[in-house]
């Protein structure tokens, strides 16, 4: 297979009015809306995509804003080391470093369209690391929360994959 698998999109995800958070220990908060994105730079991420459910989407093409510079804008306060990234489809989310989370994308086309609601747009997280999981391509991202450590304890995406295979 080399596209994304199709997934229904879940009740109470809204990608009309789509806004995005970034909150928690910045400087200076923002609440960005899709045309804000345009004032940032994009850049051109391809890879293979393989979720732990055995299927495997080859040379997506994901074209988005390079999330260090959105936070450079929110300024984070010295000591933010983690960013809790939240989803809108109810308590869907997943913690980064914050190194990590700079260097991810928040894709915004996908294959020179613009990207999908069923495959998570207006914007959908895309770490570029080379061994990311698939529960860490955020669909739907909604907010960025910035803090410690602590904000780990969070993280639902990895359950929520998992409890997929389990109850299949
Ligand atoms: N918000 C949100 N993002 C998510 C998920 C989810 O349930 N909610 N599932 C993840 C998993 S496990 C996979 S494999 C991919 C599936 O992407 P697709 O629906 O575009 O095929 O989305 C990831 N991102
Ligand atoms: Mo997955």
């Amino acid at each position: 297979m080399s596209e994304l698998k199709r997934h229904a999109i879940p009740e109470g995800v809204e990608t009309e009015g789509w806004t995005l958070d970034v909150s928690g220990s910045v400087g200076r908060p923002l609440q960005l809306e899709r045309r804000d994105l345009t004032a940032f730079p994009v850049e051109t991420f391809t890879e293979d995509f393989a979720c732990t459910e055995g299927w495997v989407a080859e040379g997506l093409s994901w074209r988005g804003i390079r999330l260090g510079e959105l936070l450079d804008c929110a300024a984070p306060a010295a000591g933010s080391e983690c960013a809790l990234v939240r989803a809108s489809d109810g308590e869907y989310a997943c913690s980064f470093t914050i190194d990590r989370l700079a260097e991810s994308l928040l894709a915004v086309e996908l294959d020179g369209d613009p990207l999908p609601p069923e495959h998570g747009g207006p914007a959908r997280l895309v770490p570029t690391d080379s061994d990311s999981d698939c529960w860490e391509s955020i669909k739907w991202v909604s907010e960025i929360e910035l803090g410690t450590s602590s904000l780990a304890a969070e993280s639902t995406a990895r359950g929520t994959a998992l409890g997929r295979i389990d109850g299949a």
